[in-house]
């Protein structure tokens, strides 16, 4: 593995209601992405957009619950496959949403890569539902469930039919919109979650420093799936389900700076920047933002 970036762009939608969620990587691009990376002196290939198809049926299923679910796993599919050509390549992914369905298919062209990949799922939302617990039929909001082999099969069989990740080595970081169902996963599957409640208790030092150590010596690498609507909504206000009282924007990113000192990041995901929902383009700018610190930019 070399240590050059390989950016993805996954422009899927249509795992959630708005319209919008799909030039989140070209406003994440534009809001100067390559110029921050050029900054901090990084490799980067840039492979362009996975050219997802996003289509969109009318409701949801009544059998399964399910919302556009063949579209949303025939994109998955394909995001799957270009994110493990990615890797093949030696390129340390960074994949930019596209909404957080998109996790389905990089967790799993990721799996072949490793055994054991700790995962930091930074969300308002845990993303533990399945059909038979969502309260709205949005893929988006079951993803971490899928990769955990949860749920329908069409989803949870994309490169192979295998969990792609395990519980005990699944973190959930500023975690205050979750569903019943998805407290009753946490509760019988052992995931450790990170709420706010934490966060304000202990601070996001120690709340990162006791993540990065629950990890320590039981992983093969650590992704990092950065939904933007876990950052509180002061800061990130393009995105689709804003969830008031979230991590501040130096909390962010001084969980990213943390990570980055860390050394252990393999792979990255920013989800749910939604420009049609934004003002301005600030949303994909405090992206940019928390992957520059991720990446190692100091102020001084
Ligand atoms: C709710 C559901 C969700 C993101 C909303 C919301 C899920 N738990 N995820 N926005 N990013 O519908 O399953
Ligand atoms: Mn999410
Ligand atoms: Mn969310
Ligand atoms: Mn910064």
């Amino acid at each position: 593995m070399n240590n050059r970036l390989g950016i993805l762009g996954a422009p899927l939608t249509v795992a959630q209601p708005n319209e919008g969620v799909d030039f989140g990587p070209g406003s994440i691009r534009y809001a100067g992405l390559f110029d921050r990376l050029n900054d901090l002196g990084l490799a980067y290939k840039d492979y362009g957009d996975v050219p997802v198809i996003n289509k969109r049926t009318n409701g949801v299923d009544p059998k399964t619950n399910l919302r556009n679910l063949d579209h949303v796993a025939s994109a998955n599919e394909m995001i799957a496959d270009y994110v493990y050509d990615l890797k093949k390549q030696g390129d340390v992914p960074l994949i930019l949403g596209g909404d957080h369905s998109i996790a389905i298919g990089t967790l799993a062209g990721l799996s072949q890569f490793y055994s054991n990949l700790g995962v930091i799922w930074f969300d308002a939302h845990a993303d533990l539902n399945r059909g038979e617990t969502s309260p709205s039929g949005n893929i988006h909001g079951m993803s971490l469930g899928v990769s955990l082999g949860m749920g329908h099969e069409r989803l949870t069989s994309i490169h192979g039919q295998e969990a792609k990740i395990k519980p005990e080595h699944t973190i959930i970081i500023g975690a205050r919109s979750v569903d019943e169902g998805e407290r009753q996963v946490i509760r019988e599957q052992g995931i450790r979650v990170y709420t706010m409640h934490d966060i304000e208790t202990h601070g996001i030092t120690w709340v990162m420093n006791d993540a990065l150590e629950y990890l320590n010596g039981k992983v093969d690498g650590v992704h990092l799936s950065l939904d933007v609507d876990g950052i509180d909504p002061n800061h990130t206000p393009g995105t689709g389900t804003p969830v008031v009282g979230g991590p501040s924007y130096r909390e962010a990113h001084l969980a990213m700076s943390m990570l980055y000192n860390a050394g252990v990041l393999t792979s990255a995901e920013v989800v749910e920047v939604n420009p049609l929902l934004d003002e301005g383009n600030r949303t994909a700018e405090v992206a940019v933002d928390m992957i520059a610190s991720l990446y190692g930019e100091k102020h001084v």
